[in-house]
């Protein structure tokens, strides 16, 4: 088989590059380790920038985020039993939108089927070669047989467990990491957000997230060690849990009801540099993770999509590598921001089992700053609407 770009992965990163190079008359295939459902089943983002928003619009899968999503003007942050809010529209004119990923995903794979785009599922032992030369390869393994795609060039989507980043030669990619000493519990369950805004809350038994997907269906989030499993978490333990970590409103408020869905995520900062290889270009969690503290991991795939298509439509369009040259050095520089800001709000809201008293008031007073002082309010804020592309 033969294309003009080779995609690994159809998550997010994926499916979105193979949409936006489509629309450009770029020829791609997208090869996928796992089933169309099981990638479906995956509970992740929530939280979009108005910048992921406006590029899922461009490449004409916005149509039923634009009916179904909740947009928020801001978002609520509790501390010591004391909630306090961040206008986002106030402070500075944007808003956020709360639409899951699993929604785009099913947008982006049931475009990429109408358009007839080419995507493997199931696609096993998947091999990159020669992207240090003009013709790279991919093989993998499909029911038993070997097959073979040659490209232009090689997207690495393929998430932080992927194959592409590991592709590339020893010593040429340098990584910075922080592992944090505790995990995120999530639970979806069909019962009605416990606020209109998420609230973020700082406890002292740890972390907690209250969300949404929809008017019916509320996401929420639990601090918890890492030793801990989810047999330890029945239902009733997790809604008594939250409910100590929320304030008086929140705990009159709260509905529970069954979950639907329960997994424990760690959190880890991490960056691997460069974001390209020769005609090998990483994207999304491929290339970087960020504790989902601050709402930035899809939509950082989202910038690394946008920047990554442009140099991909200017190289077959204008014969030009300029934007190709400079992927790797735009992405970063958005990247690092998004990662300061997770890991301070992680930092922030996150009781640390390891933290000295003078840790814990340090971070008191700033969580205090950052509520009194319309200048750091500002910049939460500005942060978490996202940053300009
Ligand atoms: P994905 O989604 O991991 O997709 C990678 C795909 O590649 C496939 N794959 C392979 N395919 C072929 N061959 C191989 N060798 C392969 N190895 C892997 C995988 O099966 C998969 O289908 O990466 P992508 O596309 O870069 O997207 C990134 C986002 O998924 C991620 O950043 C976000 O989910 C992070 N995140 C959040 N981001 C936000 O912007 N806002 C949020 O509110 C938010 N909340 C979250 C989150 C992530 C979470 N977890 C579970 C880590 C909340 C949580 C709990
Ligand atoms: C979510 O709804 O899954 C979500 C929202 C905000 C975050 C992280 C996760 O910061």
């Amino acid at each position: 088989m033969r294309t003009q770009v080779a995609i690994v992965g159809a998550g997010p990163s994926g499916l979105l590059l193979g949409q936006i190079l489509h629309n450009h008359g770029i020829d791609n295939v997208v090869l996928e380790r796992q089933t169309a459902d099981h990638v479906l089943s995956r509970i992740r983002a929530g939280v979009l920038e108005q910048g992921s928003v406006d590029v899922l619009d461009a490449a004409g899968v916005g149509a039923r985020m634009r009916d179904e999503a909740l947009v928020h003007d801001g978002t609520q942050i509790c501390v010591r039993g004391v909630r306090h809010r961040v206008d986002f529209r106030a402070l500075t004119g944007k808003t956020v939108t709360v639409y899951g990923q699993t929604e785009i995903t099913r947008d982006l794979m049931a475009a990429r089927a109408a358009a007839g785009m080419k995507t493997v599922y199931e696609a096993q032992d998947v091999r990159l070669h020669d992207f240090d030369r003009a013709k790279p390869l991919v093989r993998y393994r499909k029911d038993g047989r070997e097959a073979e795609i040659e490209c232009d060039f090689i997207a690495g989507c393929d998430g932080f467990h992927g194959v592409s980043r590991k592709s590339a030669p020893p010593g040429a990619v340098r990584t910075y990491e922080r592992v944090y000493p505790f995990g995120w519990l999530g639970v979806m369950s069909d019962t009605p957000p416990v606020s209109e805004e998420l609230i973020y809350t700082r406890h002292e038994n740890g972390f907690a997230l209250c969300s949404m997907r929809s008017r019916t269906r509320s996401r929420y989030y639990l601090q918890v060690s890492l030793a801990e499993s989810l047999e330890e978490w029945p239902d009733e333990r997790f809604w008594h849990e939250l409910k100590l970590r929320l304030d008086a409103k929140a705990q009159a408020d709260l509905v529970t009801g069954p979950s639907i869905e329960k997994s424990i995520a760690p959190l880890r900062s991490f960056v691997a540099e460069p974001m390209r290889f020769g005609r090998l270009f990483l994207a999304g969690d491929a290339a970087h993770i960020v504790p989902p503290t601050g709402a930035k991991g899809l939509n950082l795939a989202v910038s690394d999509v946008f920047y990554l298509s442009s140099g991909l439509v200017e190289f077959y369009r204008d014969k030009s590598s300029s934007g190709l040259n400079r992927y790797s050095d735009r992405a970063l520089a958005r990247v690092w921001k998004a990662e300061r800001f997770s890991w301070w709000m992680t930092i922030m809201l996150h009781p640390f089992p390891d933290a000295s008293g003078f840790d814990e008031k340090v971070l008191l007073a700033e969580l205090d700053y950052v509520f009194n002082s319309h200048a750091a309010s500002t910049a939460l804020a500005e942060n978490y609407v996202g940053l300009p592309y």
